[in-house]
């Protein structure tokens, strides 16, 4: 663990790490949404555009995995007896296959099945958190809130997929709760380039509305310098 804090270069300005509670945060890196026949291709994505992304977060992880800094993983995903996926949710949209339905990786978005798990480059170690969520956000429904205050943590390094949906709407809900957020640009994606760019100007704007965004690389030194 880097002994000193440091300050890392972001937008809208630069933000101090205190690396003793700061948590390491990738969200919903699943089968699902990353490879093809899971729930964001059944959507109607290109799930390759999110491809860029894993190099990024894998570097994140062995680095943390390294300095001892906490990691905390997300699934999207919902119970077999899809009693916590909301009608609304299932019934969304003409996708050609829904939330339930059996598909070449299980069934779409249903825990325990193939396409659930995360993708094998950023499997959890044993030790990590592994938060599984109904929702997009990742507070939301879990028990995530609770857990980051018992270990102190107050800033999180997010990373994860996609930028505009489920990384967006969970810094939204840690801003609310108090949380410093910086975004790692580079460890996002998004089945919508535009959105990606649109997502994270809409975290950094206004000095700062929702959070700060930097790079992977840009943390990578920083932990180096620490
Ligand atoms: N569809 C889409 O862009 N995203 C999601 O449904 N979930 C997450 O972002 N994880």
């Amino acid at each position: 663990m880097p002994s000193k804090a440091s300050m890392l270069p972001a937008e809208p300005g630069p933000v101090e790490i205190d690396w003793g509670t700061t948590a390491l945060m990738i969200i919903d890196m699943q089968r699902d949404f990353l490879e093809p026949g899971g729930f964001g291709e059944t959507l109607g994505n290109d799930v390759s555009l999110l491809a860029s992304a894993v190099g990024p977060c894998r570097k994140m992880l062995a680095a943390a995995r390294e300095v001892g800094l906490a990691v905390i993983h997300t699934r999207e995903g919902h119970q077999p007896d899809l009693s916590d996926a909301p009608r609304a949710k299932i019934e969304r949209g003409a996708p050609s296959l829904r939330i339930g339905d059996p598909g070449p990786m299980g069934r779409i978005l249903i825990r325990g099945e193939p396409g659930h798990d995360i993708v094998p480059e950023l499997y959890p170690a044993a030790g990590e958190i592994v938060i599984d969520k109904p929702g997009k956000g990742a507070f939301y429904a879990t028990e995530l809130d609770a857990l980051l205050r018992a270990r102190g943590i107050g800033t999180l390094l997010v990373c994860g997929v996609t930028t505009e949906v489920c990384v967006n709407t969970t810094v939204r809900e840690a801003n609310d709760r108090g949380y410093r957020c910086i975004v790692l640009a580079d460890c996002c994606a998004s089945y919508f380039p535009a959105f990606h760019e649109a997502g994270l100007a809409m975290i950094k704007a206004q000095g700062g509305i929702f959070g700060w965004v930097s790079t992977s690389a840009a943390v990578l030194d920083a932990m180096r310098r620490a």
